[in-house]
């Protein structure tokens, strides 16, 4: 090829690669389905075109929230997400636009949380596992079998306790202004029912990208793989993985019914939900409108906790209604788990400040 041809097709090369990343970026901006999700059941990838980007409402804004999340659009976090919007908007008459993504139409935990860091997206809910990766600290509300209820996780995550973790998030250059709610985790899989430590022997999990889960999971004799949520559902379907565990919120509305047969409800972990904004974006926003988004994310929160909390069982039946067999785990059995996991939160909680873990279990002994 002569020297004038090479360049020429290293020209177009480069241009069409141009405007494969710019279609990719619109896509997003504009709210499309997600590609995270195509092969989910059809009516849980539906965008909700009155949330989405409003190119009008964002010229006429001073500042623009992009607000992301892993779930999908009827998960109760996608409805907190709608409240903090109509909150912002309707107080700061509009002066705020707040565009909502949701099936990690923006991209998973990990990779939202970097962006908030880098201020290219300003607001995301991820469960506190994948920020473990980022504050060691957030581990401990990882803890297998911590919280008892979500009374008592509701006292501790919104008292003194739950706040000086927030604060941990501002080194990160990120601001933590509430915790939501994903819930207690429950166990999926497609080859047995698991109502035992033994049953778990084997079995492939899908875990968040968090080494303590990965950690309990092995200690109970299973082969634990993590991944990003955006993942997930395609790996159940192919069988990459046997199983995995979120709550029957999610395990429901995500449609892993249609490529799991089996449900447990271990109750192994209470999940919360950290939202946070960029620190930066936070920091450039007029402290009237600081105090706007803080109450905001507050009382989405409220809201949100409270849709997951009513429909928490509803969302069994459904479960069961789909086809899974439901096995029900005994107290005495989680009391197992605990134990067999028990040497693995010991070495989690050597690793951290004890004074902090004390606290910690200190304040969930005091809210009992
Ligand atoms: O929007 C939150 C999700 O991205 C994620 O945190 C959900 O629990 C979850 C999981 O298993 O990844």
């Amino acid at each position: 090829m002569n020297k004038k041809l090479s360049l020429l097709f290293v020209g177009l090369l480069m241009s069409s690669m141009l405007l494969i990343a710019c279609g990719g970026n619109n896509n997003a901006e504009e709210g499309s389905e997600s590609n995270s999700n195509d092969n989910n059941t059809g009516n849980n990838t539906e965008v909700n075109e009155d949330n989405m980007n409003d190119p009008e409402a964002a010229a006429d804004a001073e500042f623009t929230i992009r607000a992301g999340i892993g779930l999908n659009n009827e998960h109760p976090q996608y409805k907190g997400l709608e409240k903090f919007k109509e909150i912002v908007e309707e107080q700061t008459d509009g002066a705020i636009h707040v565009e909502t993504y949701h099936s990690g139409q923006l991209g998973d935990d990990r990779s939202m949380m970097e962006a908030l860091q880098l201020g290219s997206q300003e607001v995301t809910v991820p469960s506190t596992a994948p920020i473990a990766n980022f504050i060691s600290e957030f581990s401990i509300f990882d803890f297998p079998f911590l919280f008892p209820n979500s009374d008592v996780a509701d006292e501790v995550l919104d008292g003194e306790v739950g706040q000086k973790f927030l604060d941990m998030l501002d080194d990160q250059n990120l601001k933590g202004l509430a915790y939501w709610e994903n819930g207690f985790r429950d166990l999926t899989n497609s080859d047995r029912e698991v109502a035992t430590v033994e049953d778990f022997e084997g079995l492939t999990i899908r875990t968040m990208e968090n080494d303590l889960h990965l950690d309990a999971f092995r200690a109970m004799g299973a082969n634990p793989t993590p991944m990003a949520f955006t993942e997930l559902f395609t790996a159940l379907q192919q069988g990459t993985v046997d199983g995995q565990e979120n709550p029957f919120a999610t395990i429901y509305l995500e449609g892993f019914y249609e490529v799991q047969d089996y449900v447990s409800d271990t109750h192994h972990i209470y999940s919360p939900f950290v939202f946070m904004m960029s620190k930066s974006f936070y920091d450039s926003l007029p402290d009237d409108y600081q105090e706007i988004v803080d109450s905001a994310a507050l009382e989405a929160g409220e809201y949100q906790r409270e849709l997951n909390r009513e429909a928490n069982d509803q969302y069994l039946e459904e479960l069961i209604e789909e086809g899974m067999t439901f096995t029900e785990v005994t107290d005495e059995a989680r009391e197992e788990m605990r134990e067999v996991i028990e040497p693995v939160i010991e070495e989690y909680a050597a690793q951290l400040d004890q004074s902090l873990v004390d606290e910690v279990f200190q304040a969930i002994e005091d809210a009992e």
